[in-house]
């Protein structure tokens, strides 16, 4: 899997948007997911906004937002078009099917008319993949969390292997997993999306841990690498972007070219 360049797994996959960020990764020469953790609707618009071009994806917590109005949707909106980069709401759901299918299509943020993908656990079981298979349009995505980068929490390698399991029979809803080995799966069509990253390794004070682009793509097998503070808190947001973006795609020419 982690051998093959990500434009032939774009011909691989079932699920439209995982074909759609292969294909974004290949044509703009990158794998870096912007993490925009801000609180400000014109903070994340000035960031994107400025790092549109560098970036594959863009991860939102859109209910961290405290300006939030339909307007500033349709502004991201504008910007992934100008860019050509998709959205990830990385909201995480975790509950019944019936819960989640609420979830992701009412309320105030109307997730499902607007997120190109999601974030979903797999621990309340099936009913949730069933959930959004029935509310997602077709070109819609999961990534599967079957990991996390988070000292000390609660999976379990058998945890891990039943997320695989349950990812395979919804082959046109899974984009990919979240996750933090290159053993967790073998599917060459799905994505590996890893958070946990910065320039070096360190930890923060609530848990999170912090690991190389050498170490998570060239070892642990990462496709899509989730970077947050690490460019939102730097002092030039835009020009560590790029610093990412070209650390981050040498690492992972140099794994397709198979000289490691
Ligand atoms: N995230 C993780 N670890 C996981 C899953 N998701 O950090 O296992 C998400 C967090 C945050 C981002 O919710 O939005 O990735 C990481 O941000 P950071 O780079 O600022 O730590």
């Amino acid at each position: 899997r982690t051998l093959l360049p990500y434009e032939k797994r774009a011909e691989l996959t079932s699920n439209s948007i995982a074909k759609r960020l292969f294909t974004i990764m290949a044509t703009k020469k990158t794998n870096l997911c912007l993490s925009v953790d801000l609180t400000s609707s014109t903070k994340i618009l000035d960031l994107v906004q400025k790092v549109g071009e560098h970036v594959c994806l863009v991860k939102t917590h859109i209910d961290i937002v405290e300006d939030y109005t339909d307007n500033f949707i349709v502004q991201l909106k504008e910007l992934a078009q100008k860019f050509n980069f998709l959205v990830l709401e990385d909201r995480k759901y975790a509950d019944i099917g019936h819960t989640v299918s609420l979830q992701y299509s009412k309320g105030l943020y109307n997730v499902a008319d607007w997120a190109d993908c999601v974030t979903v656990h797999s621990l309340p079981g099936e009913g949730i993949l069933k959930a959004l298979n029935d509310s997602a349009h077709s070109s819609r995505g999961v990534f599967l969390l079957a990991e996390m980068s988070s000292e000390g929490n609660l999976i379990t390698p058998d945890y891990t292997e039943a997320t695989v399991k349950m990812a395979a029979k919804y082959p046109e809803l899974i984009t990919g997993f979240v996750c933090q080995k290159k053993s967790t799966f073998k599917d060459p069509s799905l994505i590996q999306l890893t958070p946990g990253v910065q320039l070096e390794s360190s930890k923060d004070e609530l848990g999170q841990v912090y690991n190389t682009p050498e170490k998570v793509i060239l070892e642990n097998g990462a496709d899509v690498i989730v970077v947050g503070r690490g460019i939102v808190s730097a002092k030039n947001p835009e020009a560590q972007a790029v610093v990412y973006k070209d650390t981050l795609w040498k690492c992972y020419t140099k794994r397709v070219s198979g000289k490691l």
